[in-house]
């Protein structure tokens, strides 16, 4: 069996590779993997192994059609993670979320079509529902992005139930909360407070702080691909959510205790765009259809993701002070 991951050097991507090449996934224990990844400043091939007998990178655009006819056949099934995925550098320029996230998708999916590989999973997120004050977004719910990132999430989930329909193609799509865990850009709320913290620099807290996320451990976001992948139904989409819901202000509190800070760290900066109030996702579905169960605990999980980056100063000074923008 042989998988092609898209997006294998991000964040989720990586975290889902390295643990299929442990054997964490049964069914996958012997697949090897294609992990294709453009390497933009989000992608890092030190996420993954150097080298490992199961595991072949590629570096390529899920834009080329060429490099996906010539690379898919002889492979079983797709993970798709590849994406422009930061909501605060799509305000700044859409141009490259519509490219990656739409026509990417597209591209990859018509490749998959010439190649018949036979399983796909389509990864997308809880923000193509807009924001919720009360109760949690079913499967069914509408799709009302509010930021060019969702936007063009939206747009990538219509394009591949679209394949699905028309062209029969075995996909299924998921939509997951916020993640959170190792090797996740400092570009995103907890690993940049956690940082900036172990540096003893402040930390940017957008508003009032009251915005509402819905958290899971990027480990139990990536089981939840796994059953999708392996018994998920074709034409179906699966939200995959922890419960864990937080406002960034309780959250910012918890880094403090966790890395020895003080309030005096917290600054109060001008609110995000159409900053989305709240995200909750019910994810009654996959826990019924697929026995989906999170594992990790938030208050566990989110200790060993501090500990995480204070054991790891030099993957994550490597990629802030490299990156093409200031993250204070
Ligand atoms: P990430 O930004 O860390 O990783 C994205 C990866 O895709 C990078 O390695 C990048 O180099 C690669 N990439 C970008 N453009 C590409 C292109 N044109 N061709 C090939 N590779 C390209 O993102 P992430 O947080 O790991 O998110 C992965 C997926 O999960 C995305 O589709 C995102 O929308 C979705 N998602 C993320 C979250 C979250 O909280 N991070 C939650 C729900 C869903
Ligand atoms: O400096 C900051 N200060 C701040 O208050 C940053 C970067 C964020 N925030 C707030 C904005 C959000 O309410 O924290 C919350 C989380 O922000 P992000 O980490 O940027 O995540 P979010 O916008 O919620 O989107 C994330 O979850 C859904 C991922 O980046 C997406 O890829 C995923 O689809």
């Amino acid at each position: 069996m042989r998988i092609l991951v898209t997006g294998a050097a991000g964040f989720i991507g990586s975290n889902f590779v390295r643990n299929l090449l442990a054997n964490a996934y049964a069914g996958w224990e012997d697949a090897g993997v294609t992990a294709l990844d453009k390497l933009t400043y989000a992608g890092n091939r030190d996420n993954l192994p150097a080298a490992h007998p199961r595991l072949e990178f590629v570096q390529g655009d899920v834009c080329d059609l060429g490099l996906l006819r010539d690379l898919l056949p002889g492979h079983d099934a797709v993970v798709h993670f590849a994406a422009e995925s930061h909501v605060d550098r799509s305000l700044e320029g859409a141009g490259p979320f519509f490219r990656t996230n739409v026509l990417g998708t597209q591209t990859l999916l018509d490749a998959v079509l010439d190649s018949g590989v036979e399983r796909v999973v389509h990864v997308s997120t809880d923000e193509v529902y807009g924001s919720i004050d009360e109760g949690s977004w079913t499967e069914d719910r509408p799709l009302l992005p509010n930021t060019p990132y969702a936007a063009s999430k939206a747009c990538s989930d219509l394009v591949a139930r679209t394949y699905w329909r028309t062209h029969g193609v075995n996909l299924s799509i998921t939509r997951c909360s916020n993640n959170y865990g190792p090797y996740q850009h400092p570009e995103k709320l907890i690993p940049l407070f956690v940082t900036n913290l172990l540096e003893g620099r402040q930390v940017p807290l957008y508003g009032d702080g009251r915005n509402i996320r819905e958290w899971l451990h990027v480990d139990d976001h990536c089981r939840g691909i796994h059953l999708v992948l392996d018994s998920g139904r074709a034409g179906e989409i699966y939200n995959i959510g922890g419960g864990n819901e937080r406002t960034n202000r309780a959250i910012t509190e918890r880094l403090l205790e966790l890395t020895g800070s003080g309030e005096g760290m917290i600054r109060h900066v001008a609110d995000r765009k159409a900053h989305d109030l709240r995200y909750s996702i019910d994810e009654s579905k996959i826990r019924e259809e697929l026995g989906y169960v999170p594992q990790i605990g938030f208050e566990e999980g989110l200790a060993a993701t501090v500990a995480w980056y204070r054991d790891h100063p030099d993957w994550w000074k490597a990629v802030k002070y490299g990156a093409d923008r200031d993250h204070g």
